[in-house]
């Protein structure tokens, strides 16, 4: 039978309990704050790392994992396993998925297959968590690589931010014109379209952004039996609770969770801003 092992980056934000019971294996990424380097999850984690920038003049930059870490990763599994699919936020916002195709080259005695997600966050939690559970019943990774691209087909994912200024500064917007934001304080719903964040729709206020999204989740709720849903959140927990139990209370069939945009994701999005990510289960 062959052993397959699931490798992910930090920019899942999964929990380190939940990687420990289903034997995912983690590459950071980084965040410079200053002169220091923190791998978030590991030496910052979300809270203190919105704490520790509202306090500090220095913006903060983020860095991939390099290609040393994805190596030794990938060597010490090999001792354990034949194989190893290794999931990465999309690779048209960071370098993580080519470092990760690069190391697997290099790495002898070892099959590594790597899986774009392009997303990040806990969608992307979504295939890692559902590839270790298929790891661990013994699937083979052609079943499991068949089942994320079948996931892909119905995963969708739309978020806000409260300020557009941290996506314009790190490059990741597309078709977006800086000035428009912040003069007319339009909140625009983002979304991912062919790898990179694109403006989904300008809206006028965060009510209305927040109810267009719950809107296109509830219609694909009333199309399929069960779907799994995430709300995101950037240091705003409590609006995303009562968002949680706004949703559940119309959508029954839908099993929601609350996750997080960590450091990484969260020097380039900003704090308070809140995402919502969904795909349709098949039972
Ligand atoms: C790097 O330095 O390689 C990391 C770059 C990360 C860019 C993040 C851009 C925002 C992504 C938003 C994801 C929303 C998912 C629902």
């Amino acid at each position: 039978m062959t052993k397959t092992v699931i490798v992910t980056d930090s920019t899942a934000y999964i929990p380190e309990d939940k990687r420990a019971s289903l034997n995912i294996k983690m590459v950071p990424l980084s965040v410079v704050i200053g002169n220091d380097t923190y791998r978030e999850e590991i030496d910052i984690n979300a809270y203190e790392f919105y704490d520790k920038i509202r306090n500090e003049k220095a913006l903060p930059k983020t860095s991939q994992p390099s290609l040393g870490n994805f190596v030794n990763t990938f060597e010490e599994l090999e001792k354990d396993y034949d194989t190893i699919i290794s999931i990465h936020l999309s690779s048209g916002i960071s370098g993580t998925l080519a470092g990760a195709e690069q190391a697997g080259g290099m790495v002898e005695g070892i099959d590594v297959y790597t899986f774009d997600t392009e997303i990040s966050c806990m969608v992307q939690g979504f295939y890692v968590i559902r590839a270790a559970e298929m790891a661990q019943a013994g699937e083979t990774p052609e079943v499991i690589l068949q089942e994320l691209n079948k996931m892909k087909q119905s995963m969708r994912a739309y978020f806000m931010v409260d300020n557009l200024d941290h996506l314009h500064r790190g490059g990741r917007l597309n078709g977006f014109e800086r000035v428009i934001g912040s003069v007319l304080q339009v909140k625009p719903i983002l979304h991912f379209e062919n790898k990179v964040i694109v403006p989904f729709e300008k809206v006028r206020t965060r009510k209305k952004a927040m109810k267009r999204i719950a809107d296109m989740l509830e219609e694909d709720a009333s199309k399929y039996d069960k779907i799994k849903a995430t709300i995101i959140h950037a240091n705003n927990e409590q609006e995303a609770i009562e968002w949680k139990i706004l949703l559940e209370a119309i959508m029954p069939n839908v099993e929601f969770t609350i996750s997080y945009f960590g450091p990484v994701i969260g020097t380039h999005l900003g704090e308070g801003s809140m995402g919502l990510g969904w795909y349709h289960v098949e039972s």
